[in-house]
């Protein structure tokens, strides 16, 4: 039997009801693997946590996490901590200890009616993003000077280096490669590219730099199509013709927000899931819902379980279970096809959070 040690983290908000949902059906993966098993370590950190006791994690936090598996976290920010404290000092601060530059969020649409763009069909949006995930424009690099007086002045830094850049853009480009070579083998003709999301003619110095990377790391990877748009396009473009979309490298700041606006196309944020990964596994990934804490509905029990759920199968694939990852996918497919009445309200449905999950739980079977 192979244990892996996962760290949960559910966070604020929503993350608790959500986490629940997403704990109970990789249980149910593991029963019914049969050889596997998964053992958690709770860390209550978050937003109480920093009421109660001034930070948002644990001091000696990162040691604690890091000989996990995997870490599965829920949601952070809630009113009354400020939201740049909540972020930099949970999230960011996990994202950047333990390298994980790569955050992968997919937009993926499993039935047409959940895509609010007339006439496109399940085909057509089909998009991985890969989003630098450690420096860029949240590098936390800058300062405020004047404070209180009229010369009062902020000052925020992007950094790019040409080491994680190009580990970022491969990671794109071989992602391609795999899709590609996944589609052919399913006798499909529609071959994967890499689109890059930049802001050059803005940005003279961070996004030309990142311009001629790409250009460089496109001519190092020939098979695969390479195009790049401004991100202000590339936000037009996604809404009008998402079909022209495959594998999409942004920088940290553009890939998050596209990634909201993407994750409409597939039917809301309920869907969206995320990893962020240390491809070289020198220190644990952690997965999430690219959602918030969602204050506004948070102990209601209706938040929408379903992007804990897909976050727990990108977990799954991380860990070399592409097949339980499969499995996991298919129960998912399955109650939004086929159960939407008894989903939750952002799908027109009228079920609860729990009621949700366990239908995932029926459709994956015993
Ligand atoms: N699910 C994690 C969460 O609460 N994310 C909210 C957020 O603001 N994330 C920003 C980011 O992904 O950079």
């Amino acid at each position: 039997m192979k244990t892996y040690d996962i760290a949960v983290i559910p966070g604020d908000g929503i993350g608790n009801e959500v986490m629940v949902e997403g704990l109970k059906v990789l249980d149910r993966v593991a029963e019914l693997h049969g050889g596997i098993a998964f053992k958690y370590k709770h860390y209550d950190w978050g937003c109480e946590y920093y009421a109660k006791n001034g930070v948002m994690m644990d001091a000696d936090g990162m040691d604690r996490l890091r000989d996990t598996d995997a870490i599965l976290l829920g949601a952070v920010g809630y009113p009354g901590v400020p939201d740049h404290v909540s972020l930099r000092d949970l999230l960011l601060r996990i994202r950047r200890g333990f390298n994980q530059y790569i955050n992968l969020r997919p937009i993926k649409l499993i039935t047409e009616e959940d895509c609010p763009i007339r006439g496109k069909s399940v085909a057509d949006v089909d998009i991985v993003f890969i989003r630098e995930n450690v420096e860029g424009e949240y590098v936390g690099i800058g300062g405020l000077v004047g404070e209180g007086t009229e010369e009062e002045t902020a000052i925020q830094t992007s950094v790019f280096t040409r080491k994680n850049t190009v580990k970022v853009m491969n990671y794109a480009f071989d992602l391609a490669q795999a899709r590609t070579a996944k589609r052919r083998d399913e006798g499909r003709k529609t071959f994967a590219k890499v689109s890059s999301a930049t802001k050059s003619n803005a940005l003279n110095y961070s996004m030309v730099f990142w311009d001629k990377l790409f250009a460089e790391r496109s001519a190092a990877y020939p098979d695969i199509a390479a195009d790049q748009y401004h991100v202000d396009a590339l936000s037009m473009f996604m809404i009008q013709r998402p079909e022209d979309f495959d594998v999409i490298v942004a920088s940290n700041l553009f890939g998050d927000v596209l990634t909201d606006l993407g994750s409409v196309l597939q039917g809301g944020l309920g869907f969206a899931a995320g990893g962020n990964i240390n491809p070289e596994k020198k220190f644990p990934s952690m997965f999430e819902p690219v959602h918030g804490s969602a204050p506004d509905i948070a102990g209601k029990g209706f938040a929408n379980p379903i992007a804990m759920v897909w976050t727990v199968k990108l977990m799954l694939d991380f860990l070399g279970h592409e097949d339980l990852g499969e499995k996991l996918f298919g129960a998912i497919e399955s109650v939004v096809k086929n159960k939407r009445a008894q989903l939750t309200g952002d799908m027109g449905g009228s079920g609860s959070t729990t009621a949700a999950g366990d239908l995932i739980l029926e459709a994956l079977g015993k």
